[in-house]
């Protein structure tokens, strides 16, 4: 099948993305390195600032991390970590600020050491979904506002917060569209193909993005309306985000034969679920508040919200997917296993890392899963 033009253009853009932000940020606009899905963009549009994905998918950058923090923890943290120890990501160097939050142990421990290499403000993210936590929210929301305001020397008007909150919505209405065409049997686009999107979409511009999406989303209804697109068994990858540089997990499944139709992950649709509801901060912070990761306790939205993706994208297995040392996702994997195989639906649980060296052991229980089901 023709390679989909937005995706050839997607990787152009990608490829211009370096020269692009530097050129925007010689006009004099603050970049603000994120780690998370939880961090609210809109309000960095509105102070006319850009929000950038920082690197964290590759082995490379691991064994230099691993000269200042422990081997037994999670690879995305160590990679991430590394990448700003060894100036190797553009974007992080791009970076004014750097955003964290305290969602896992791992990550917001490892906020406290790069301190020490770059400005950064952390985000409280209380762990219940109750009212209190919500409140609690809804106040880290209004004081990261008053942040962004005194670092940016920008006011965030209501008109500019507007703007940013239906550019951001328009992104997640495209990715809402891409899912449905995805649902399709065959289906009209490779799950690589959908993460490459899902990845870039932290990284590029959002006019840029909005865009390609918008072609992205043509060209596969033109797919869909002619029959044409990917067949095998239905794949949901569900569990910890594959951050640029990852796609071990994609690779192997539709190297085995298989399509990858969901990620029920921070690059799939934790990114882009639920659209912001109103125009004001609370709304902006309820939206938010909802993303459904597994650092919270009590999560059962997403055990629920797993099986409605099986339903709507047609799957035939979910694979679980959770790098080593992540003990929010994998824990919460159990409970998961155990709700979808009363529910009937076929699961594996995998764990790796971001080395090649288990992936043919992973090769061959995945090509099991995927005969059985
Ligand atoms: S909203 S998934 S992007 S925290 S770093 S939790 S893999 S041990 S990334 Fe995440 Fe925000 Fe949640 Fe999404 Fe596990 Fe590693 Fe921690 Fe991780």
């Amino acid at each position: 099948m023709n390679e989909l033009k937005s995706v050839a253009k997607l990787n152009e853009a990608f490829a211009n993305r370096k020269n692009q932000l530097y050129a925007e940020k010689d006009e004099g606009k603050k970049v603000f390195g994120l780690f998370c899905t939880f961090v609210p963009v809109e309000l960095i549009h509105a102070s006319g600032s850009i929000p950038v994905g920082l690197c964290g998918g590759k082995d490379s950058t691991i064994p230099s991390a691993e000269e200042d923090l422990p081997r037994n923890l999670c690879p995305l943290i160590k990679s991430s970590y590394g990448f700003k120890k060894d100036k190797a990501c553009p974007y992080f160097e791009a970076a004014d600020i750097v955003i964290g939050e305290t969602t896992c142990d791992g990550k917001k421990k490892m906020f406290e050491k790069m301190e020490e290499m770059v400005k950064m403000h952390v985000m409280h993210l209380p762990h219940f979904r109750d009212e209190s936590s919500r409140k609690l929210w809804v106040e880290e929301v209004i004081k990261f506002k008053e942040l962004i305001e005194e670092f940016t020397g920008n006011k965030i008007t209501e008109e500019k917060l507007t703007e940013a909150i239906a550019l951001e919505n328009k992104e997640r209405e495209l990715f809402y569209k891409i899912y449905e065409l995805r649902a399709n049997d065959p289906t009209p686009i490779t799950g690589k193909d959908a993460l490459s999107c899902f990845q870039k979409s932290f990284l590029l511009n959002i006019h840029d993005r909005i865009e390609i999406l918008t072609e992205l989303v043509a060209e596969l209804e033109e797919r869909v309306a002619k029959g044409e697109g990917y067949t095998g068994k239905r794949i949901l990858i569900a569990g910890c985000p594959m951050t640029a540089g990852n796609t071990k997990m994609v690779d192997i499944v539709e190297e085995l034969g298989a399509v990858v139709v969901g990620e029920e992950t921070c690059t799939g649709t934790r990114k882009f679920e639920n659209f912001v509801e109103g125009n004001t901060i609370e709304d902006i912070a309820n939206r938010y508040f909802n993303i459904t990761c597994a650092v919270a306790y009590k999560n059962d939205r997403r055990i629920e919200r797993i099986k409605e993706l099986v339903e709507e994208q047609k799957v035939d297995g979910v694979v679980y997917y959770t790098l080593q040392f992540c003990h929010d996702f994998n824990v919460e994997g159990v409970l998961i296993e155990d709700a979808l195989k009363e529910a009937g639906i076929p699961i594996i649980r995998v764990e790796t890392d971001y080395s090649e060296s288990d992936k043919e052991q992973i090769k061959t229980r995945l090509e099991a899963f995927i005969e059985m089901i």
